[in-house]
């Protein structure tokens, strides 16, 4: 199983044959695997090796660890398109999840320059900052902070934002969601956020900044998105 006179690191191999075990559903899905001792008896190479292999891959997201409990097979990540100016609301019921969200922050604010300037206001202009934890089957997956001028929206109210803000848009609002521009930064997460998300103090998250316009080209939203790191991938189809 392991060839230890073969150029490729022995701690590849055990992770090579760890995903196969993964992919052939040996291991399965929320189960444990065997501890690092089980494992290094039974491939015959050390500890260390091993552990540096687990390590690697609770990395790319394939396993988790639990203190005390040992390290369990990761589920699969969230494959999420880019190209469509979707809601998360739309995104988790597309996938049969149900989407909840946590309103944690809700209040008028004059936002700060940068802000302002994307969002094109003018000096003393307000925006509702809202703050939101957002969940899939009840785990958490993002955090959503979202600026929205209030003389776009000027009756929007926290009770509302708890379901999804497009729907409220569109259907009460009757206002036509047109174009978006976004861009992704990785990151490691900020420590207020790894306790929204559950995860611990190191873990990388993803994030977008979002800035949504009506179909008339004014400018309704901002958006900070942190995605936890180990759920998301994001995919998008390019052409030639
Ligand atoms: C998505 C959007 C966010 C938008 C939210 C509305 C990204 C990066 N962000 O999370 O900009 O405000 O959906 O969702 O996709 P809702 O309609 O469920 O409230």
């Amino acid at each position: 199983m392991i060839d230890k006179s073969s150029h490729v690191p022995i701690y590849v191999q055990i992770e090579e044959l760890l995903k196969q075990r993964i992919y052939e559903e040996h291991y399965k899905i929320g189960e444990n695997i065997p501890s690092e001792r089980e494992l290094s008896e039974q491939l015959g190479v050390s500890r260390m090796t091993v552990r540096q292999s687990i390590t690697n891959l609770v990395n790319v997201g394939l396993l988790y660890r639990e203190k005390g409990r040992g390290t369990f097979v990761a589920n699969p990540k969230l494959e999420q398109p880019l190209n469509g100016l979707t809601s998360f609301t739309e995104d988790m019921k597309a996938r049969g999840m149900e989407p909840s969200s946590k309103v944690v922050r809700f209040e008028k604010v004059i936002p700060a320059t940068d802000i302002a300037r994307d969002l094109q206001l003018g000096q003393g202009e307000a925006v509702f900052y809202v703050v939101r934890i957002r969940y899939a089957d009840r785990k958490p997956m993002a955090i959503e902070r979202t600026y929205i001028p209030v003389k776009v929206f000027p009756d929007l109210d926290e009770k509302e934002i708890i379901g999804s803000l497009y729907a409220l848009i569109e259907e009460k609002y009757h206002q036509k969601i047109g174009n978006a521009i976004q861009q992704m930064e990785a990151a490691i997460v900020a420590k207020e956020d790894s306790k929204y998300l559950q995860i611990n103090n190191v873990s990388a998250v993803l994030i977008i900044k979002r800035i949504s316009f009506l179909t008339d080209g004014v400018p309704f939203e901002l958006v900070r998105s942190t995605y936890r790191a180990d759920r998301y991938k994001f995919i998008s189809e390019i052409q030639r």
